[in-house]
């Protein structure tokens, strides 16, 4: 019998043998988690010992809660005091040379990814797929090796898939379809909805109550300034919060941040990149980029001082990115 190069058995006849290690992007998703993790069960079925690990920080409450409710065992790689260079690392939901990919001290062998392929970091397997979520993937492979799948590792899977395609709204193709009808019968829809219905934390409510008390909308952009310091993950879900206005477009968040300002802006303005604007709208002070709908940025501390107390460093910001949406908004009717 021939072995498809991207077939789970030709993964699982590479990494035999080596110490492996399954690796995350660096601010791990429900995605990233549930495929990383059923990808190590999935192993551990073939007899091959195997260990997740991201390099970054898990923020978002949901991600701490499945770490918990599913009890799984993901490590921090900064922690690791044994990583080698003969390891054998498989990038999950992501490649090698991905920004969002710190490049660990191990041999980055194998990927297995449902974005848009750009590395040209030379896998010796790669299983790629244009669909919703990676977790699909590895579903599809459970389902093929017929391994027995408990409830929990089907509702992880499931919620992975689920969060990835905004449920089901989003980059879903038929392969999610087919994953998904195979978890479907098994998962917990219980723990499903709890997961949904746990996206806060108390002190979350801090940063959507600044940001709802500084709210500023010109034209269809809407503004909003954190005046203290928060992770990435919660300035991006207000910024989400924002735009979920239904007069807002485009939402621009920002927060404190090490004496300077760290923006999250998102955008449903058809045909304006966003990545492209914050990048104009910060030049000198800062920087930025991103892209079509999302974008991230900062000011750095020593221009933040530049720009004054906060009702001139409010105006200021405004300044610019309204300038920025109406530089980007005229060239885009020239073209
Ligand atoms: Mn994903």
């Amino acid at each position: 019998m021939e072995i498809k190069k991207d077939s789970f058995q030709a993964l699982a006849d590479l990494l035999r043998g080596h110490r492996v290690i399954i690796q995350t992007h660096d601010f791990p998703d429900p995605d990233a988690i549930a495929s990383a993790c059923a990808l190590k069960e999935l192993l551990s079925y073939k007899g091959i010992p195997s260990e997740v690990m991201y390099f970054g920080k898990i923020e978002k409450i949901n991600i701490k809660m499945i770490l918990d409710m599913f009890d799984l065992d993901v490590k921090d790689a900064k922690e690791q005091k044994d990583l080698s260079a003969d390891d054998y690392v498989v990038t999950v939901d992501g490649q090698k040379n991905n920004s969002n990919f710190t490049n660990l001290i191990g041999n980055e062998v194998a990927c297995i990814d449902h974005h848009p392929f750009v590395t040209d970091h030379p896998y010796a397997f790669i299983r790629h797929e244009i669909t919703g979520a990676c977790a699909s993937i590895i579903t599809h492979w459970i389902m093929e090796e017929h391994m027995p799948v408990s409830k929990e590792l089907a509702t992880l899977l499931l919620y992975g898939i689920k969060m990835d395609t905004r449920n089901f709204s989003a980059g879903v193709t038929h392969y999610d379809i087919t994953a998904f009808d195979f978890l479907n019968g098994i998962a917990d829809i219980g723990q499903i909805s709890h997961l949904d219905n746990s996206v806060l934390e108390l002190s979350d409510l801090r940063a959507y109550g600044a940001a709802i008390e500084s709210i500023s909308i010109y034209d269809n952009v809407g503004f909003s300034y954190i005046p203290f310091s928060c992770p990435d993950g919660l300035i991006a879900s207000v910024c989400e919060f924002i735009l979920s206005l239904s007069s807002v477009q485009m939402a621009v968040v920002y927060a404190e941040r090490n004496g300077g300002l760290k923006f999250s802006v998102r955008s449903e303005v058809p045909e304006l990149n966003a990545g492209k604007l914050l990048h104009i709208a910060l030049k000198g002070i800062g920087n930025g980029g991103g892209h079509m709908s999302m974008a991230g940025g900062l000011v750095y501390p020593d221009q933040r001082k530049t720009l004054g107390e906060t009702r001139f460093m409010e105006a200021m910001i405004r300044e610019r990115i309204l300038n920025a949406y109406h530089d980007l908004s005229e060239e885009r009717e020239h073209v």
